[in-house]
């Protein structure tokens, strides 16, 4: 082998053995740098005659020729490799799961207000819905609820902005004042046919939705859930009431043998009224009475107040708060629980 050919297979033997650019440009230095191999050789010409230089130069070239040749070769093999080692560091593994979206789920509050509104909408109820932020006279006055009634005191009721000193506005205490609205609509509705003596189809309605009152403890939230019910006609009573709680509370709780009991109460809204407990014969609250609701014959004035004569019409009311039948329901101690917002809780619900 010629000292040519040797030269490139050296060339050849460093371009190999750089594994970086930065090997690699320093092995080019010894060949085709300023001081590298072939420039040596060139300068070595010097002394040589004139025809030998010519294929002695020829020759230089063809090895110089050779050697870059290697090294663009060598040049892009490395930097082939270094982008191979890029593209695995970077790598997408396409098959992986992708992100969930988070499932969301009803609150727990809402599901029984959903499950209440379902069972006593099999009942022939209406559902009216209406405002958070109520006048003193559809809250208190149309009510039966007297001026000096303790509730009404800043102590028990949140007042807000708007309306007037004899006619303030406040959050709703209950949403009764949303069944007086629904009263009075049904009652315009038919004003009619009353005054020409013919019979008004039943009122049937339930008033779930959010009530406001200053408290604030365990078992007492400033903001809690009330659903109150009213039926009137003129031929309801009592039996009806009770036949139709009962079977709210079985279907409710999905206990059949479930006992009820009315307690003598007070509410100014109604009279008589009655505390309404109920006995599980099963399970883990098996026989302790558990008071769930109020309820009670709607007061003669607050039928007058909904346009109707309290002579001819009779009304039955009672009120219950969600908030308590989903703690009862699914076994909850703290009411806050329901309020603070954490997801860990509320999604065992979901
Ligand atoms: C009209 C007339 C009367 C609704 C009634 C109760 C008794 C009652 C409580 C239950 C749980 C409030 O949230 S709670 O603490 N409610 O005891 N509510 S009778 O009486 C009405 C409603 C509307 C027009």
């Amino acid at each position: 082998m010629n000292e040519l050919d040797a030269l490139v297979d050296s060339a050849r033997a460093a371009f190999a053995q750089a594994t970086t650019p930065a090997d690699l440009e320093n092995a080019k230095a010894q060949y085709l740098g300023k001081a590298g191999r072939i420039t040596e050789l060139m300068k070595g010409m010097a002394a040589l005659p004139v025809d030998e230089k010519k294929t002695r130069g020829a020759a230089i070239n063809l090895a110089k020729q050779s050697i870059e040749a290697l090294l663009t070769e060598r040049r892009q093999a490395l930097a082939d490799a270094e982008l191979q080692v890029q593209l695995k560091a970077e790598a997408l593994d396409v098959t992986l799961p992708g992100r969930q979206r988070g499932q969301g789920g009803l609150h727990p509050v809402s599901l029984t207000l959903e499950r209440i509104e379902a069972i006593f909408g099999s009942m022939g109820f209406e559902v009216a819905e209406g405002p958070e932020i109520e006048s003193d006279w559809f809250n208190f006055t149309a009510l039966n609820t007297p001026e000096d009634h303790p509730a009404r005191s800043m102590h028990d009721t949140f007042y807000v902005e708007g309306g007037s000193e004899k006619a303030p506005n406040l959050l709703r205490t209950h949403t009764s004042p949303m069944q007086i609205r629904h009263a009075v609509q049904h009652v315009k509705r038919h004003r009619a046919a009353l005054d020409a003596g013919q019979p008004m189809p039943e009122i049937r309605v339930i008033a779930p939705g959010r009530t406001y009152r200053v408290d604030s403890d365990a078992t007492h939230s400033p903001m809690f859930h009330q659903c109150e019910g009213l039926w009137v006609g003129e031929n309801v009573s009592f039996k009806d009431l009770k036949y139709v709680f009962t079977d709210f509370c079985r279907t409710f709780f999905e206990s059949n043998d479930l006992v009820l009991r009315f307690r003598p109460s007070f509410f100014p809204f109604t009279e008589p009224s009655a505390e309404v407990d109920i006995q599980f014969q099963s399970g883990p609250l098996a026989g302790r009475w558990l008071e769930v609701a109020g309820s009670g014959q709607v007061h003669p004035n607050v039928v007058r107040n909904m346009g109707l004569d309290p002579e001819k019409y009779i009304g039955f009311a009672f009120g219950m708060g969600p908030d308590r039948l989903t703690m009862l329901r699914y076994g909850v101690n703290d009411l806050r629980l329901f309020f603070d917002g954490d997801v860990r809780f509320l999604a065992q619900f979901r």
